[in-house]
C-alpha cells in the first residue's frame, strides 16, 4: 500500500471528521484555518476543509510554474500513459470514492457508484486517448511558394474552479484535458464538497504524476477562487458554477485578457408533443427533472406539454414523481438523497412557496407528501420530488434556476408557441424534445436556444462533441476538440520554399 493512501484502505469507514490538507508541489500541506463541511444527509460535520487564501494560491501557482516546462515537453503518448494509470487507480478505489462523495454531497451512493465515479474514470481515459489523435492543419499557397502549418502548445498554469453538485466528475472533466495537453493546474473544488478531490490527490504520486503538475488548494470562492482568477501567472480559467460568480470572474480576469471557459446554470425546457412515446417520456422526464436531487445543470425545470396530451401526461407524471423515492443516500432503494445545504434547501423551498402565493398548484412532494426518513437522517436537508402547475411564464419560478427537485408543468398549443416560450428565459444550456415526427424533431431542435438538445432521450453524453451553453448559460464549449483547443494555444507558421 502506498503510504499516502493508508487511510483510504478504510474505505467506507473513513474516520470523521476528516481533516483535509492542500496538495501543493506533490506534498500535503496543512493550513492554519479550517471550515466545517457537513454531511447533508445528517446535518453533522463530515470534514474540515482548509480555509486557504492568496498565500496558498501563490505557493501552488509557483509549484505549477516550476513543473510546467518539463511536463509540457513530454510526448502526448507519455502523458496519456500517466492519465490511464490514474484512471486505473481511481477505478480500483471506486467504492471508497462513491461512499465519500455520497456523504459529502448528499447524493445516493448508488448514483455515485453507477454514474459519477465511473464517469470521472472515463474522463481520464477519454482525454488520454483523444490527445493521441490530434493532427495539425497544413495549407499550401503555390503562387507565393509558401506552405503554412499550425502547431498547438499548452497554455501554462490552468486555474480550475469546480462546483458542489458533481464534485469529482466536474473536477476531472477539467483536470484531464488540462494535463493531457501539457498544462499544469491549480484546482479549487467547492468548499462544500472537497473530500473526493483530496482523495484523488492521494493517487497522483502512484500514477507518476510529477510534483507540481496537479495542485489543489481548498477554500472559499472569495479567498481562493478570487486569488486564482486574478493571478497574473494563470493565463486560463475553466469555471463551472453560477452565472453570478461567472460575472465576477470575468471582471477579475479582464485586466489579463485570460482565456475563459464558463459552464453555468440552466432553466432547461422539455417540449413534449402529443405523438411522444408517453411511457418512455414520463419515465425519462422524471429522471431528467429529479436526478441528483435536481442538482444538475442539465436537469429539466420547465415541462411544456401539448394541450391534447396534457391531462394524461400530468396524471402519469405525478404518479411517477411520487414513486421517485427520496431517502437515506445509503439505502439502495433511494432515488434521491439530500440537498447540498440547509441554505440551499431553504432557497428551493422558497420557490415552492412563491409558486403557491402566485396561485400555483403543488401536486406532490414539498408540503403535500410526508417524507418518512430514518432516525439518522432527521436533521438532513431532504425534499421530495415536487410537481407544480399553474405558474405564469413571467414568474421567477419559471425564469430563475431553482436547482432542486422541482418541475413546473404547463400546456402549450402548437410548435411555434412551444419554441417561443421555451426560449423565453435568459439561460440556454440544454433542452429535450419528445416527438415521433422526425421532421418536427429536427425543426424544433434547431430553433431552440440551447447548447445541447436531446430528442427522445436525456443525458446521453458523447464526450467527442461540444458541451456548453448559450446566453447566460456559458461562454465557450468543452469536450472533444473544444477542450483540446481551449487548453492549447495555436500558432500558424508560414515557410517560403
Ligand atoms: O455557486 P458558485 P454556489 C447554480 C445553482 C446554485 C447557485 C449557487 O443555481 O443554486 O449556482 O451555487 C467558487 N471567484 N449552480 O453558490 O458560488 C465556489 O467556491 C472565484 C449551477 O455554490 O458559483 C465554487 O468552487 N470562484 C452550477 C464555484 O465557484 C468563486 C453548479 C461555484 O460556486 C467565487 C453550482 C469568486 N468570487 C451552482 N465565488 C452548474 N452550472 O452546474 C465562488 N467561487
Amino acid at each position: 500500500m502506498h503510504p499516502d493512501r493508508a487511510d483510504m484502505a478504510q474505505g467506507a469507514e473513513l474516520k470523521t471528521p476528516l481533516v483535509l490538507q492542500n496538495y501543493i508541489g506533490g506534498e500535503f500541506v496543512p493550513c492554519s484555518r479550517y471550515i466545517d463541511s457537513y454531511d447533508p444527509s445528517t446535518g453533522e460535520v463530515y470534514c474540515q476543509v482548509p480555509d486557504s487564501g492568496p498565500d496558498e494560491v501563490e505557493q501552488a501557482v509557483n509549484a505549477a510554474k516550476e513543473a510546467f516546462s518539463s511536463w509540457a515537453a513530454r510526448s502526448p503518448a507519455d502523458r496519456a500513459h500517466v492519465l490511464n494509470k490514474l484512471a486505473d487507480l481511481l477505478e480500483a478505489h471506486l467504492e471508497e470514492f462513491a461512499q465519500a462523495e455520497s456523504r459529502d454531497q448528499g447524493k445516493t451512493v448508488t448514483a455515485a457508484r453507477a454514474m459519477e465515479v465511473p464517469r470521472a474514470v472515463y474522463n481520464f481515459r477519454f482525454f488520454a486517448s483523444s490527445v493521441l489523435h490530434h493532427m495539425t492543419e497544413c495549407s499550401e499557397m503555390p503562387h507565393a511558394e509558401c506552405v503554412s502549418y499550425t502547431v498547438r502548445r499548452p497554455v501554462g498554469v490552468a486555474g480550475l474552479i469546480s462546483p458542489w453538485n458533481l464534485p469529482l466528475y466536474l473536477l476531472t472533466w477539467k483536470i484531464a484535458p488540462a494535463i493531457a495537453t501539457g498544462n499544469t493546474v491549480v484546482a479549487k473544488p467547492s468548499e462544500m464538497t472537497s473530500v473526493t478531490a483530496w482523495m484523488l490527490c492521494k493517487l497522483l504520486k502512484e500514477a507518476d504524476i510529477p510534483p507540481g503538475v496537479v495542485n489543489v488548494v481548498f477554500g472559499t470562492g472569495p479567498r481562493v477562487g478570487d486569488a486564482l482568477v486574478s493571478h497574473p501567472e494563470v493565463p486560463l480559467v475553466s469555471f463551472t458554477g453560477s452565472t453570478a460568480t461567472a460575472r465576477l470572474i470575468a471582471e477579475r480576469s479582464a485586466p489579463y485578457c485570460k482565456k475563459l471557459s464558463m459552464e453555468l446554470g440552466g432553466k432547461n425546457p422539455a417540449v413534449i408533443f402529443e405523438d411522444a412515446d408517453l411511457e418512455e417520456c414520463v419515465a425519462t422526464t422524471v429522471r431528467s427533472s429529479f436526478s441528483n436531487q435536481g442538482e444538475i445543470c442539465l436537469c429539466t425545470s420547465r415541462v411544456f406539454v401539448e394541450r391534447s396530451l396534457y391531462p394524461e401526461f400530468l396524471q402519469k407524471f405525478v404518479v411517477a414523481a411520487r414513486q421517485w423515492k427520496t431517502g437515506c443516500p445509503l439505502d439502495k432503494s433511494s432515488n434521491n438523497g439530500a440537498l447540498i445545504s440547509k441554505e440551499h434547501l431553504e432557497k428551493v423551498r422558497s420557490y415552492v412557496k412563491l409558486a403557491l402565493s402566485e396561485g400555483g398548484v403543488v401536486h406532490c412532494g414539498e408540503g403535500v407528501d410526508p417524507l418518512p426518513l430514518p432516525e439518522r437522517n432527521k436533521n438532513g436537508y431532504f425534499m421530495g420530488a415536487t410537481v407544480i402547475t399553474g405558474v405564469a411564464d413571467e414568474s421567477r419560478c419559471m425564469q430563475e434556476e431553482i436547482f432542486g427537485p422541482v418541475a413546473i408543468v404547463t400546456p402549450f398549443d402548437g410548435e411555434e408557441e412551444a419554441v417561443r416560450r421555451a426560449n423565453n428565459v435568459r439561460y440556454g444550456l440544454s433542452a429535450v424534445v419528445w416527438s415521433r415526427d422526425v421532421g418536427r424533431v429536427h425543426r424544433v431542435a434547431q430553433q431552440l436556444q440551447a447548447g445541447i438538445v436531446w430528442t427522445n432521450c436525456w443525458l446521453v453524453r458523447d464526450l467527442n462533441l461540444p458541451f456548453g451553453g448559450m446566453k447566460c448559460s456559458g461562454v465557450g464549449r468543452e469536450g472533444g476538440w473544444d477542450s483540446y483547443h481551449f487548453f492549447t494555444e495555436v500558432k500558424t507558421i508560414t515557410v517560403k520554399h
